[in-house]
């Protein structure tokens, strides 16, 4: 049974998953789309009334594997979606919702079993010395891919992989998006830790030429995050507010066109770090909420 009183694993997320699809079979559906290096399934579940006029909003969690907030949040969406549908506003029912919950399962599965503060996918890398573990999935996107804030050496925790989209992961992400019908106009990757709102571009100290729309909206969410129970989080673009970082999801969607593009890095601000304690699952989640609800209205008045 999934509850957010916890963090799960994998198996239990996407067990989940399937029981809303086969539930609820006239809005919700599952599919894989694609496979981790170790085999697991990269399950995406979409959520939609079928509306031809529907937007679309792609969101993703995972993609470092000890952010467990992350996974934890994007269930809990999922959750109230499909659960409450008929109930819904009008703006969550006009979106056609993705949610890919753990773009890095193999990760996410080490974190719970050896490593907990395991953050690349694990993938070997073999170079002429040695070989290490893993690599960066926010550095193997292909937009400005191999840029500030990355690293070339396999052994790094910033590893960009030997090519963009080196990965399956992220592969099986971008040939997801690039190929679907689906008009994608936001795209939003859940990470932690440290309470910001970001916004392209992460690959250097320049913003896209509507910025200012990104600022606005960000700057939307943030207060809907606060109205909740007082978090504050910080707006910008990545590279101003954290640091240059080239090769990450958000650039490359952004780069795909997807209008609205955000990297949210969820709680807390340092106390707990990565291994934030299960009772702020629900109160973190439910905040986080109230901020997409601003992001579907602003989607679906487009
Ligand atoms: O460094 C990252 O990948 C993200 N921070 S984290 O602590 N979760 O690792 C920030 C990514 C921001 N986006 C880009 N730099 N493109
Ligand atoms: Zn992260």
């Amino acid at each position: 049974r999934m509850t957010w009183k916890q963090y799960h694993r994998v198996e239990d997320i996407h067990g989940f998953m399937d029981y809303l699809a086969k539930t609820y079979p006239k809005i919700v559906s599952v599919n894989s789309i694609g496979k981790s290096y170790e085999g697991r399934d990269l399950k995406v579940l979409r959520i939609s009334d079928g509306k031809p006029t529907n937007k679309a909003v792609f969101i993703d969690g995972g993609i470092h594997a000890r952010e467990w907030i992350s996974p934890a949040t994007v269930t809990y969406f999922i959750n109230q979606f499909a659960e409450n549908f008929d109930v819904e506003t009008d703006d969550i029912k006009n979106i056609d919702w993705y949610f890919l919950p753990v773009v890095n399962p193999d990760g996410y599965e080490h974190t719970h079993q050896s490593d907990r503060l395991w953050r690349k996918n694990k993938k070997p890398s073999r170079t002429t010395s040695r070989t290490c573990i893993g690599t960066d999935l926010n550095r193997n996107f292909g937009y400005r891919w191999g840029g500030k804030g990355s690293s070339g050496n396999p052994c790094s925790e910033i590893y960009r992989g030997s090519s963009a989209f080196s990965e399956p992961e992220s592969k099986a992400l971008s040939d997801f998006i690039k190929s679907s019908s689906a008009n994608f106009t936001a795209y939003i990757t859940y990470h932690s830790y440290g309470q910001y709102l970001l916004y392209p571009w992460g690959y250097d100290n320049a913003v896209p030429p509507d910025y200012k729309d990104l600022d606005e909206l960000g700057n939307r969410m943030a207060s809907a995050i606060r109205q909740t129970r007082g978090s504050s989080y910080q707006v910008g673009s990545s590279s101003g507010l954290l640091y240059p970082a080239s090769g990450g999801s958000d650039d490359w969607a952004k780069g795909q066109g997807i209008r609205y593009s955000f990297t949210i890095e969820l709680s807390d601000t340092g106390r707990y770090g990565f291994i934030l304690p299960t009772s702020f699952i629900e109160p973190v989640a439910r905040e986080s909420l109230n901020g997409l609800r601003v992001l579907a209205a602003q989607v679906a008045k487009l």
